[in-house]
């Protein structure tokens, strides 16, 4: 809780409370230092006791959380404020972590002479910016000799694809390139790029990346930019063929409309994005602020580049065909079907063909093949698959094509790597946080301190329930495999296998088509129906082949790649201190590899951490909506660093002086720290002695300001009084 400064009994403390976050309270005793609890009456009359916890008045607005001596939620919360809307500053550490504030406005801080003024600097002299890690990562990289990464997290809209870029275009203007011309130019190309074919609007977020993306900067011996790699996970497939009410499909699909008048677009035969069903399903084409024929200069301009303009155009052929795929009425197709003769016409295959197998499939059994009608349900997931299919095989081309433009013929010495994941990857969400539990417990063994304070919620048993061994995804592939498997069937076998038997699985009482997970604090319900059908999602071997006859598109297909990449995708959609899971798209075994691999490169790297909040979810500028900056934003700051203060011994000293007699103060500041301590704190508990550095259990640090502050006003009146006799 939070206690006003200069309020007694009249207290507005801020109890948490699920609906209005803070509830009022009024205190029923005085309290006075060194009392355990405050004694407190609710407005509905109930009493509560907590323990005190405001900060000393030094503390509030500090740019390090960690300095605050209680890091909890309101402290938290209220710092930020103080910093955030009072003084428009929207970064702030917490420990390692940068904890950046989305604005919603934009903010004259990124300019070319501020890279500069952070050039060089040391994290500590300057206030906390994105540019200070950025420095941070690039000085550590040429001085331990090691790769660096910056990883970035946050919910969707909180500023972490803003946050990569700024990143990224810090090192470019740092590390400007010896010999190769404008490959820094080059390595921010492939921003608007990506975001063009892997960006959408979502209720959440304008501009939303629907992958994540890990992207290493490479440096020579000289540390000179010298290319870029990047990896890409995740892609929201689905999105080519729906889009939730207000949600768009992916930017360049609107670009591509804008720019349908231009000569070179003819041959496309596009028009308004409302004629397409795979543009229009949102029912809202248009994203405030922005203009899609001018974004669509800028994707070109990128891929220019980044390559030669006949593969730019071939991309563009392939991606108005999947807008004229998206409209063909699969049942009954005609042989003069207008929207599949411009989709074969610009994928280069053959009418007959694809119009045959969009309605007809081959099964083959043990003796015979044949070939049988569609019915129109599975037709229609057919095409869709299709078009997914092909759009995720576009998608992995051209990252592989950036990659390759960006490769750098010189040898990398070193790399930074920038991971801007989407909304909260939930390995990923584990990771950073034992990343900054193991910083931290490497600093108390660094300082030989005993202590184990590490308290984390762990959710481990919920993300096992879900994707270990026979856990629910599990029982859901095998279900898809059973000739007869049906969401009902699945949903009794969930029922068979963890009722009663796993504490986090209920099944609701009125259904039979339904389960519930317990993430943590809350339940979640999960609707079995239509999970077989999207889990399925097979593509149709023969359409394919049809495609790989093609001129056009053969490049798609020549890659590695097997063709069934199982459509079995995943998002997770994490908090730090549970995880819900998104049935339509889940992890397929490729993916978890490929999380292994991330999180191999991650762990020989030495990581940074920025830590993007939402504060309001109305997108206004500098505003922080309580209830929604609780609600594991904050908390998820709170719990990460560990809440303990520590000073250097010098610190101490400086700053505690004046509770100290002259013959407590000796050269060695150590054991000057240790005589005054012995003296003011009895509970030796509540202060360890490290080899540098003090370390003080929540609370001391305010209780020691109390105690100076008290010391100081007796000296005051001391010296009035003085000076009164003087006069
Ligand atoms: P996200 O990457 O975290 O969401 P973005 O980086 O796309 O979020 O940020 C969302 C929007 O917030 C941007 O388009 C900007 O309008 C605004 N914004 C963010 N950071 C800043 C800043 N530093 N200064 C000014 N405006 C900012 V997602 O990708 O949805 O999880 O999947
Ligand atoms: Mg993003």
């Amino acid at each position: 809780m939070y206690l006003n400064p200069g309020m007694r009994n009249q207290l507005y403390s801020e109890l948490s409370h699920a609906v209005e976050a803070w509830k009022p309270a009024e205190l029923t005793k005085d309290y006075t230092p060194g009392d355990r609890a405050l004694c407190l009456q609710l407005e509905d009359g109930t009493t509560n006791s907590l323990p005190p916890l405001r900060n000393p008045d030094i503390l509030v607005g500090e740019n390090d959380l960690t300095a605050l001596s209680y890091l909890h939620e309101p402290a938290v919360l209220h710092n930020l404020k103080v910093r955030f809307v009072e003084s428009k500053m929207i970064y702030t550490y917490c420990g390692i972590v940068l904890v950046a504030i989305n604005p919603y406005e934009s903010i004259p801080i990124y300019a070319h002479d501020i890279i500069h003024a952070y050039s060089g600097q040391n994290m500590g002299d300057m206030d906390p910016h994105i540019f200070a890690v950025a420095e941070e990562a690039y000085k550590q990289m040429a001085r331990d000799q090691r790769n660096q990464s910056i990883i970035v997290s946050g919910e969707s809209g909180a500023g972490k694809t803003v946050s990569a870029k700024y990143a990224m275009r810090y090192f470019a203007t740092v590390s400007g390139s010896s010999s190769e011309a404008n490959v820094e130019e080059r390595v921010l190309a492939s921003s608007p790029i990506m975001e063009a074919i892997g960006n959408a609007k979502t209720t959440r977020n304008d501009n939303s990346s629907r992958f994540g993306k890990y992207i290493e900067i490479g440096f020579d011996k000289n540390y000179r930019i010298i290319g870029a790699n990047m990896r890409t996970y995740l892609l929201e497939k689905s999105r080519v063929v729906f889009q939730a009410t207000e949600e768009r499909n992916y930017h360049i699909f609107y670009q591509l409309c804008a720019s349908s008048h231009l000569p070179e677009f003819k041959t496309l035969q596009l028009g308004s994005a409302d004629d397409f069903h795979c543009t229009n399903q949102g029912g809202s084409p248009v994203i405030e602020g922005v203009d899609d024929a001018k974004e669509m200069c800028s994707t070109r301009k990128a891929f220019s580049l980044l390559g030669d303009d006949t593969y730019q155009m071939k991309l563009f052929h392939i991606l108005a065909a999947l807008l004229h795929l998206g409209n063909v009425e699969v049942k009954e197709i005609s042989p003069d079907n207008g929207h599949l003769t411009v989709f074969c016409e610009l994928m280069g295959v053959a009418y007959q063909d694809m119009s045959h197998w969009l309605c007809h499939r081959k099964l083959k059994t043990a003796t015979e093949t044949y070939v049988k009608p569609l019915p129109k349900v599975h037709a229609v997931n057919a095409r869709d698959a299709l078009a997914k299919h092909i759009y995720a095989k576009l998608f992995s081309w051209i990252v592989d094509h950036i990659n390759e433009a960006l490769r750098s013929a010189v040898k990398q010495h070193s790399f930074i790597g920038v991971l801007d994941i989407y909304g909260c990857v939930k390995s990923a969400c584990v990771l950073s946080l034992q990343h900054v539990f193991k910083l931290e417990q490497e600093e108390y063994m660094k300082e030989e301190i005993p202590w184990t304070l590490i308290d984390f919620y762990d959710n481990h048993p919920c993300i096992n329930l879900i994707e270990a061994k026979m856990g629910v995804l599990d029982l859901l592939d095998e279900e898809c495999k059973m000739p007869k498997g049906s969401d009902d069937t699945w949903a009794q076998k969930l029922y068979n296998t963890f009722l009663k038997k796993s504490d986090l699985f209920d099944k609701p009482r009125m259904s039979n088509k339904a389960f519930i997970i317990l993430h943590f604090a809350d339940k979640v319900e999960y609707q079995c129906e239509g999970f077989l059908e999207k889990n399925k999602d097979t593509v149709n071997e023969e359409q394919i082949n049809v495609l790989k006859l093609s001129k056009v598109c053969l490049f798609l297909f020549r890659s590695g790649q097997t063709l069934n990449l199982s459509p079995v995708f995943q998002s997770y959609f994490t908090t730090v201190r549970g995880v819900k899971f998104d049935p339509l798209s889940r992890p397929c075994p490729q993916f978890r590899n490929s999380l292994h691999l991330l999180m191999e490169t991650l762990n020989g790297t030495t990581p940074h951490y920025v830590r993007c909040i939402k504060p309001n979810d109305l997108k206004s500028p500098f505003t922080v909506t309580t209830a929604c900056a609780r609600n594991n934003r904050i908390r998820s700051i709170c719990y990460s660093p560990v809440p303990v203060d520590r000073w250097t011994y010098q610190e101490f000293f400086n700053r505690y002086r004046v509770l100290m007699i002259q013959k407590d103060i000796l050269s060695d500041r150590k054991q000057t720290c240790r005589n005054v301590l012995e003296k003011w704190v009895q509970d030796q508990d509540k202060y360890q002695f490290g080899k540098n550095k003090i370390f003080f259990r929540a609370g001391q640090v305010a209780y020691l300001e109390k105690l100076r502050s008290d010391k100081l006003k007796k000296a005051c009146v001391r010296i009035q009084k003085t000076i009164r006799c003087w006069l």
